[in-house]
């Protein structure tokens, strides 16, 4: 592989053949395209396999508590504006345990990337269904199948205000960076479903699982800009997976929502003594 100044000599700990190897691609590659600095480069996680993946690249990370990646990013775009932001994060940690953090980055449209490595499986504690195991998957913990149905992630995101929905394949690499490079040039939140076979412990969603299934919306003629299209291809079933951009338009970030942000960053903000002294009722 080409070298990127993203690089770095960590040991890695996923599994050999996973898809996570060709996300980290497809973000080294995209990063390069946007010739971004990794001094302002910022790759936030939670816990999971996903969640190790600013540990392999060379830039500024913050690795947290388990479904609480878009928490702490959410503070680091609040103190510094000119960040660039992106959070990695497993289906376990972002639709799971992170679930009310996924909606409320949405609606408040922070402005920053999101990459959910969606293997359909809780893979680092080793084989429990997800929220987006399909229903009825069976595993070493559900061995009856799963009884909950299937999480929507680009269907609740679309419904609830996201300005910028995409969904990747890490069997497609040129196309995922693509799709990355997009959703990092949109200003406000923006999210890619990676759709990543893990070779360990979901035997359904497999490689040539996705292969039959996955094309491209873009070859398809598809206007990103149509939501009520949106709304049926995020309500297509799993027989036909669009990946690309679904759907695109224009919104306020949370930063230029507030009159105290619009104006400086909070970590250049002075709290004026006598506004605390008011608050605080000793004036
Ligand atoms: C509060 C809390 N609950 C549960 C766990 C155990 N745990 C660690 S990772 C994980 C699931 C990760 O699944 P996912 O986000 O899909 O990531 P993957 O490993 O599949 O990439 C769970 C349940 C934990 N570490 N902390
Ligand atoms: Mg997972």
């Amino acid at each position: 592989m080409t070298k990127t100044k993203y690089d770095i000599d960590n040991e890695n700990q996923w599994c050999p053949g996973c898809g996570n190897f060709s996300i980290l691609k497809a973000m080294k590659q995209a990063f390069t395209k946007l010739k971004l600095d990794p001094d302002n480069l910022l790759i936030v996680s939670g816990i999971g396999q996903a969640g190790k993946t600013p540990n392999y690249l060379a830039c500024n990370m913050l690795h947290g508590l388990h479904g609480r990646a878009l928490c702490l990013a959410t503070g680091a775009k609040i103190a510094n504006h000119n960040l660039n932001i992106v959070v990695t994060t497993g289906d376990g940690d972002c639709y799971g345990e992170g679930q009310n953090h996924f909606t409320a980055a949405i609606r408040r449209n922070i402005d920053i990337t999101l990459f959910v490595f969606n293997n359909q499986i809780y893979g680092l504690t080793k084989g429990q269904a997800s929220p987006t195991s399909a229903f009825g998957m069976k595993t070493k913990i559900q061995q009856n199948g799963t009884v909950s149905s299937s999480f929507n992630p680009l269907a609740t995101a679309l419904v609830n205000g996201a300005g910028f929905i995409a969904r990747g394949f890490s069997g497609n690499i040129e196309k995922l960076s693509s799709t990355m490079v997009d959703a990092m040039k949109y200003k406000g939140f923006s999210m890619i479903d990676i759709c990543q076979p893990c070779i360990s412990f979901n035997k359904l969603n497999t490689y040539s699982w996705y292969k039959e299934r996955v094309f491209d919306l873009e070859n398809n003629g598809h206007d990103n800009s149509d939501y009520k299209k949106a709304l049926e291809i995020v309500h297509q079933n799993e027989e036909k997976i669009p990946t690309g951009i679904i759907y695109k338009k224009p919104g306020i970030p949370f930063h230029e929502r507030l009159p105290v942000l619009r104006k400086q960053p909070l970590s250049s903000y002075v709290f004026p003594e006598s506004e605390l002294k008011n608050i605080l009722g000793r004036a």
